[in-house]
């Protein structure tokens, strides 16, 4: 038995000392320590030994186990550190390789003019609201000295859902749903979307709008001026100069058309302004006193201005962009250098 013990221990201390990997060593557990390992099966027959042997048996048993344990466990700790150090030279992260781009969306170019004009409006005191899209005829046109058979309600203009239902054609009809509901003085702008069958290059059945009035006693043309010369010199440089043209709205008396100077040659002439030197960019005027008159206000107490102006207008007037259809053909190339 003494004899087989040491044999055991020997070549266990060989077959160690020649294992060459992690897993032989792995193995060699197995082989000698294991459940059915040579060294655990001796121990299990120490049983069966003659009484008078078995603690010297016993102990010489343990002895060669704790040899076998510390021989495994130092050889497997050394091949522990060699497989680490061999993965660390293999999977060595190089910090200097680039990282992968994620391009970055950003706001749509007139969703970004948009935000700047209401910014403009709100800080003079305006309020910002909205109204519904699909609209009743009677805030669309007739709330806004727009009857029945009126021009404006062409119908190749506007898109009628029913006979008394469209599609807002300008968001003016939120201002009418305003003082519907509101007494003087309001100061109001209305952003939104409007729809209007037309396509080409300056015009798509889907457009922005931002509309804005002013309503008090004694609203004078100056007041709209005033406002307007603020707007424009904000978002176009405080150089722009502003011309206003005698115009025709329904719902304003006197009406204007505006114009800047041509923000390319500066007023020179140029085929952006078709040599004028000028560009139009918006409308405005004073509000009708009979549009006062439907809303129940008293039109010798009250006066007010308004204004309306197309936000893909403003957008392609400021970035110099001469076909308003680019901005919904979601081109990334287009839209990414805003
Ligand atoms: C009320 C009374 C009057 C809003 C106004 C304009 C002039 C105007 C156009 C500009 C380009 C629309 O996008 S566009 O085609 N708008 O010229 N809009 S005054 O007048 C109002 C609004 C509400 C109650």
């Amino acid at each position: 038995m003494l004899n087989d013990i040491q044999t055991i221990k020997n070549l266990a201390g060989e077959e160690i000392e020649k294992a060459d990997s992690l897993k032989s060593i792995q193995e060699l557990k197995i082989k000698y320590l294991g459940k059915k390992g040579i060294l655990t099966g001796k121990l299990k027959s120490l049983g069966s030994t003659p009484q008078e042997d078995r603690r010297e048996y016993g102990r010489i048993l343990n002895e060669a186990k704790i040899c076998i344990e510390d021989l495994l466990s130092k050889h497997e700790a050394a091949f522990k550190t060699l497989e680490l150090n061999k993965t660390l030279q293999t999977q060595r992260i190089d910090v200097t390789v680039p990282g992968y781009f994620i391009p970055a969306g950003h706001l749509h170019p007139t969703t970004q003019v948009l935000d700047e004009i209401i910014s403009i409006f709100t800080s003079l005191g305006f309020n910002v609201e909205e109204g519904p899209e699909v609209e009743l005829d009677f805030y669309n046109f007739e709330a806004l000295n727009m009857p029945k058979d009126h021009p404006a309600r062409d119908m190749q203009d506007t898109f009628y859902i029913t006979e008394d239902i469209v599609l807002r054609t300008h968001t003016s009809s939120v201002q009418v749903r305003i003082m519907e509901k509101n007494a003087p003085p309001l100061r109001v702008i209305a952003p939104g979307k409007v729809y209007r069958c037309d396509a080409d290059v300056t015009h798509i059945p889907m457009f922005h709008q931002l509309e804005g009035f002013m309503v008090d006693r004694d609203i004078k043309m100056s007041d709209l001026k005033g406002v307007l010369e603020v707007f424009i010199h904000t978002v176009f440089g405080p150089d722009t100069k502003l011309r206003f043209r005698p115009s025709f709205f329904p719902f304003t008396e006197p009406s204007a058309e505006i114009d800047i100077s041509c923000v390319i040659c500066k007023g020179a002439g140029c085929n952006v302004c078709k040599n004028t030197g000028w560009l139009e960019i918006l409308g405005a005027g004073m509000i009708n006193p009979r549009i006062f008159e439907m809303a129940g206000y008293d039109p010798d107490q009250y006066t007010g201005f308004a204004f309306g102006m197309g936000i893909e207008r403003v957008t392609m007037l400021k970035y110099g962009i001469d076909d308003i259809r680019l901005f919904y053909e979601n081109d990334i190339r287009f839209l990414g250098q805003f």
